[in-house]
């Protein structure tokens, strides 16, 4: 399913409260996914200067010397705060995202985080199941949305996203560190999810999941000798509240529309 200029349509909308999440096919240009990418090559090959904030987040398996890189990129695991590198933001301003977003939470839309999720082969890189609510201090999480596109193809091999349809419904959960060898910086889940009826969300690139702050969802280890990656911003809408007054005029927070 792809996105009208004015937005989602009644059923999008609908399919989206339901389960949690929604696939928007080829929604961000394939001239925009290259730019997109030749920045984050030149920013991680040490081509271009970081930006302001922006930060480049090592795999825990490079950082603790489990694994050699075979080039820098092999080495990030996710590149973070986008914000003030205009050249990698402008995905946040993509017209059909933004008509997308408008549709489930209005017309003043904010952003909350920024990232490019790269996930190379040759690493764990296992993402657990959890809810990205727990991250954020804004509230209600119906006036949220996250989304993520295909910068490259994504597929169960490559360890794409998985899904629990529905779960948004179940209020946020408890979330620990996994006991896992090698866990990324800040990466929490949830004990006991129900693996069974989980979804692999398989893209192409250019294809984008929207998704509800309190959908469990996670990603698997890259199997495959090719990169996986991913742009992703959180949005907001100007009426969430925050126990930080004025939290729309606040650090990396943008206004996009
Ligand atoms: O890209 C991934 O593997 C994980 C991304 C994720 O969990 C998120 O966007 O919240």
């Amino acid at each position: 399913m792809g996105v009208a200029a004015e937005g989602l349509s009644a059923a999008q909308i609908e399919t989206y409260f339901q389960q949690g999440y929604l696939v928007l096919e080829g929604l961000v240009p394939a001239a925009s996914l290259a730019a997109y990418d030749r920045r984050f090559a030149d920013l991680v090959n040490g081509d271009a200067e970081l930006a302001p904030d922006m930060k480049i987040m090592q795999d825990v398996m490079v950082v603790k010397g489990a694994v050699t890189p075979a080039s820098p990129i092999h080495a990030v695991n996710k590149l973070l705060c986008l914000e003030n590198d205009p050249q990698l933001f402008a995905f946040a301003s993509e017209p059909a995202l933004v008509a997308a977003v408008q549709s489930l939470l209005g017309v003043e839309i904010y952003t909350l985080s920024s990232n490019i999720f790269n996930k190379p082969p040759g690493v764990d890189g296992r993402h657990p199941m959890h809810q990205d609510l727990r991250y954020f201090r804004l509230r209600p999480a119906e006036k949220i949305v996250g989304v993520w596109t295909a910068m490259l193809e994504a597929n169960r091999r490559n360890g794409c996203l998985s899904v629990l349809p529905g779960s948004h419904r179940q209020g946020l959960l408890e979330h620990g560190s996994p006991d896992w060898d090698y866990v990324n910086h800040g990466f929490y889940g949830i004990n006991g999810v129900d693996l069974d009826n989980r979804v692999h969300v398989e893209l192409q690139p250019g294809d984008t999941l929207l998704f509800h702050p309190l959908l469990v969802h996670g990603s698997g280890t890259n199997k495959s000798d090719a990169f996986r990656r991913a742009i992703s911003v959180h949005y907001a809408a100007a009426d969430c509240e925050s126990d930080r007054a004025g939290w729309q005029r606040r650090g990396l927070t943008r206004r996009i529309a």
